[in-house]
């Protein structure tokens, strides 16, 4: 530590630490607008100005303490300069405020109220530079925690470089620049419209959650980050009017199903094949996420083909609320309005593919972010705190920890580990926690030796990218033979889906930790914890696909991509 003094009172702080960081550990206020803890200081708004001893203005947010450093945040200096920055600001967003008033945001649909406001969209993301502050982070999200490079600041306002509309760009929908905008001028494209028009049609309203929603959803309503809301998750949903409330979770389990016997079928025929042939098959990838499909289609269509045709768990679960359970209900598929919270904005755009319509219907009418539900909540004057806890609908409600672990970076590969390795090996794989899957690393790997139960040992080489900026280092070293795997997990999101797009905004620098945590512990928690021992998923294939991989599950639960 090293001994600093502010505002005339010294206090000890880590050596590494900026000023701001000292600051404010010591609970002093700092104005700060441009700054958030995950990108590294940008230095653009000096909102953050503090006064040093030699009489020189100083940013704290990117100036570092030093042992015996002195300053102060409560010079009428400081203050006149912080006033300065939010005066300006709010000269900028003067012309914003009728929108805001109107919040048009939540009538998407309505394109001439858009583009007259000059609003660009591309079905996930919106874009209105008249609400920019020129603070510099979605640029910043966007350039280099992504590495997509799809953002410019201008003079007047954000847009995409180059001058191209959003559609015109390679964006991927992953919203990351969308949870680091502090004032709206990017967001997620509204779908609430939607659910109150539903609600006034009198349609059966069925809602689906996300794994990662249930451990952030509580940060937008009043309940500490890092705490599990599942209970009262269900109970807010059914406040807003939800007939049904089912859980993703139930799906990300058949995913588990339908994916590992995919991977099985091709590790199978991988192995009998000679080495050469077999390398040149190349790993399967898992094609959940929507972002990553936006991403390989447009980047390496080469690997098509490498990818898992199972569909995401929220399409399964379209698929199947609109077939099974509107059967088992009783009610018409068209009378029901099927809507999902995922902690994405990607999947706003996945629900309007057109490989995804099945029978000639949309499964998955509308996508609300976990921000959105959030909003929703506060609208409804709901007290997510005192909620009772309420349990999912059956017949598609249980789910196992195997499901949950979906939420966080990793956890599709441990989840798909736990039931491919005990279907192959006959026995369970040693541990149920499988380190080498964990923590936030943006890419892990590991080889996993599976002692056959009919044959010999063979190893199943694994590898896991999170963050697209990781995905995109490693997709030309499999290319160049650099890198060679079986089977590959990405996630968009750096931290996977606990830091989707759509999930709360927040200051806190350990927020993915947290909300990991929570993941693991659920998991932990869980009676069952692989998706082969779900009694539910056991009645589904009993009652209506047969068994995985089957003419139905091919029909319902699979799906082609664009090349
Ligand atoms: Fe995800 Fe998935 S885990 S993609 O990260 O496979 O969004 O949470 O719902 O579909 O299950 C997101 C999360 C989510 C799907 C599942
Ligand atoms: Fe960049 Fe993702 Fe935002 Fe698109 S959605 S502009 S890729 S951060």
């Amino acid at each position: 530590t090293v001994s600093v003094t502010i505002n005339g009172t010294s206090y000890d702080v880590p050596k590494n630490y900026t000023m701001l960081e000292a600051a404010r550990a010591q609970g002093i206020f700092v104005p700060t607008l441009c700054y958030h803890p995950r990108i590294k200081p940008l230095g653009r708004c000096k909102a953050c100005v503090v006064d040093m001893e030699d009489g020189n203005l100083s940013m704290a947010c990117s100036s570092k303490v030093a042992d015996g450093m002195s300053f102060r945040t409560d010079t009428p200096r400081v203050k006149a300069k912080a006033a300065a920055v939010f005066r300006e600001l709010k000269a900028k967003t003067m012309p914003v405020v009728p929108p805001r008033r109107l919040d048009l945001s939540e009538f998407e649909n309505t394109f001439d109220a858009v583009t007259a406001c000059d609003v660009d969209t591309n079905g996930m993301i919106m874009v209105d530079p008249s609400m920019c502050v020129d603070c510099g982070r979605c640029e910043a999200a966007c350039s280099k925690i992504q590495e997509m490079g799809i953002l410019e600041t201008t003079a007047s306002g954000v847009r995409p470089h180059g001058g191209l509309r959003l559609d015109e760009t390679r964006c991927i929908g992953c919203g990351q620049c969308s949870s680091f905008c502090p004032t709206g001028a990017i967001s997620e494209v509204s779908h609430i419209e939607r659910l109150y028009t539903a609600i006034a049609e009198g349609k059966t309203i069925v809602a689906q959650t996300a794994p990662a929603v249930r451990v952030a959803i509580g940060e937008e309503c009043g309940v500490a980050a890092g705490e599990v809301s599942t209970g009262k998750m269900v109970a807010a949903l059914k406040a807003l009017g939800c007939n049904y409330v089912v859980d993703t979770d139930f799906t990300a389990d058949l995913t588990i199903m339908e994916e590992g016997t995919e991977l099985i079928g091709r590790m199978q025929k991988k192995w009998a094949a000679a080495p050469e042939q077999a390398e040149k098959m190349g790993p399967m990838f898992t094609s959940c996420c929507p972002a990553w499909i936006n991403n390989i289609e447009t980047r390496f269509p080469d690997y098509l083909d490498n990818l898992s045709t199972a569909r995401s768990p929220m399409m399964m679960m379209g698929s199947v609320v609109k077939t099974y359970f509107a059967k088992k209900m009783g009610i018409k598929p068209e009378d029901i309005f099927h809507f999902a919270v995922m902690p994405c904005t990607a999947k706003k755009g996945e629900i309007d593919r057109m490989q995804m319509v099945t029978g000639g219907m949309k499964v998955v009418d509308a996508v609300l972010t976990t921000r959105e539900l959030g909003k929703l909540i506060r609208k409804h004057h709901i007290d997510f705190p005192a909620l009772p806890n309420q349990e999912f609908d059956s017949p598609i409600g249980s789910s196992t920890g195997a499901a949950v672990l979906f939420g966080t970076t990793g956890g599709v590969m441990e989840a798909a580990l736990r039931t491919a390795y005990e279907i192959l090996a006959g026995k369970p794989l040693g541990t149920l926690s499988y380190t080498p899957a964990r923590g936030l690393d943006g890419i892990k790997e590991a080889s996993v030796e599976i002692p056959l139960k009919d044959g010999p040992t063979k190893t199943l080489r694994i590898a896991i990218a999170s963050g697209i900026s990781n995905a995109n280092v490693m997709m030309p070293e499999i290319a160049a033979g650099k890198r060679n795997y079986d089977f590959v997990e990405v996630m968009a999101c750096p931290g996977g889906c606990i830091s989707g797009g759509g999930q709360p905004k927040s200051l806190d620098p350990k927020i993915i930790e947290k909300r990991q945590s929570a993941i693991y512990s659920d998991d932990e928690k869980a009676k069952l914890r692989k998706s082969h021992e779900n009694p539910e998923i056991q009645q589904i294939y009993k009652e209506f696909f047969g068994e995985p991989n089957s003419h139905k599950a091919h029909e319902l639960l699979h799906t082609t991509y664009a090349d």
